[in-house]
């Protein structure tokens, strides 16, 4: 595959919206974002979902407006965060695939995050893994550090492959507590997907000021990309995020510059196995 996918992560648990203005927290908002990033470049989005006071949920009736709402107005492909905030249940979190998205996230074990703790249990990821299978919502699996990927080895070897046959991986790289957001960390797990099933993909996000030289060295190892306001809120020193299209829009010129352009979201859904 020569292209290079692109995925928004346009909101994200963490950040309030009384810090960060231009941050999608409504249905219209987030609707509107999705349109504007995949009118330059984005085919899947990463949806994580706020309430009516702005704050993080995984509320099912809401999940399953957000779905609809972006089937009915995007062509993008929708995966959920199963991840949530630090704080979320493990049964709201499963509860999630029951929104039918078309992909969802699954993180591969726990990881200080900042001043908290993302908990993922291994009893915890392997019900993600296996309900995704019957329900035939494809994975894609974040790993927040180099040990994640021995723990996908295992869970792939034990259960199977994932609904649609195919492996992505997505590297969250400089969390405080994760792996760090450098060439160096990118090119260890590059080099661990190897022991994958052959044709594993991988893209990768660098949280904060990691954005940029995460992006670069994930082009040259020739991954995909991730952005968006979930993990990055300043475009550059001293100049706020406008809105996850500028992200986006930077993320396809440098794919296009490394002659791996955007992929479309049919080209998309063939790579990553999406019915
Ligand atoms: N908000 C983090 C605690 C995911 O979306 O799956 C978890 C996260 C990973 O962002
Ligand atoms: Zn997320």
């Amino acid at each position: 595959m020569t292209g290079t996918l692109i995925t928004v992560a346009p909101t994200g648990a963490e950040s309030a919206k009384a810090d960060v203005p231009a941050l999608p927290v409504t249905l219209t908002e987030l609707v509107a974002t999705a349109k504007d990033c995949a009118a330059v470049g984005a085919s899947v989005v990463h949806v994580h979902i706020r309430d009516d006071a702005a704050q993080p949920t995984l509320d099912l009736g809401r999940l399953k407006d957000t779905v609809a709402a972006l089937r009915a107005e995007t062509d993008l492909i929708v995966q959920l965060s199963s991840g949530g905030a630090v704080t979320d249940p493990e049964s709201d979190r499963l509860r999630v695939l029951d929104a039918e998205p078309d992909m969802a996230s699954c993180t591969m074990g726990t990881v200080n995050f900042g001043d908290d703790v993302f908990m993922n249990r291994w009893a915890f990821i392997v019900d993600l893994h296996t309900r995704m299978q019957e329900r035939g919502i494809v994975p894609e699996y974040e790993i927040f550090d180099l040990g994640h990927l021995a723990a996908l080895q295992r869970l792939l070897g034990k259960y199977g492959l994932p609904a649609g046959g195919h492996v992505h991986v997505d590297f969250v790289m400089g969390v405080p507590g994760g792996m760090p957001g450098t060439a160096a960390a990118l090119v260890a797990c590059a080099q661990a997907v190897n022991d994958l099933p052959q044709g594993t993909t991988f893209s990768a996000t660098g949280i904060g000021r990691t954005t940029l030289p995460v992006l670069l060295c994930s082009l040259s190892a020739g991954g995909h990309l991730r952005v968006g306001m979930e993990d990055t809120v300043t475009y550059e020193k001293g100049k706020p995020v406008e809105n996850n299209a500028q992200l986006v829009a930077r993320a396809a010129a440098f794919a296009r510059l490394a002659q791996r352009p955007p992929l479309s979201t049919d080209e998309a859904r063939a790579m990553l196995g999406v019915g």
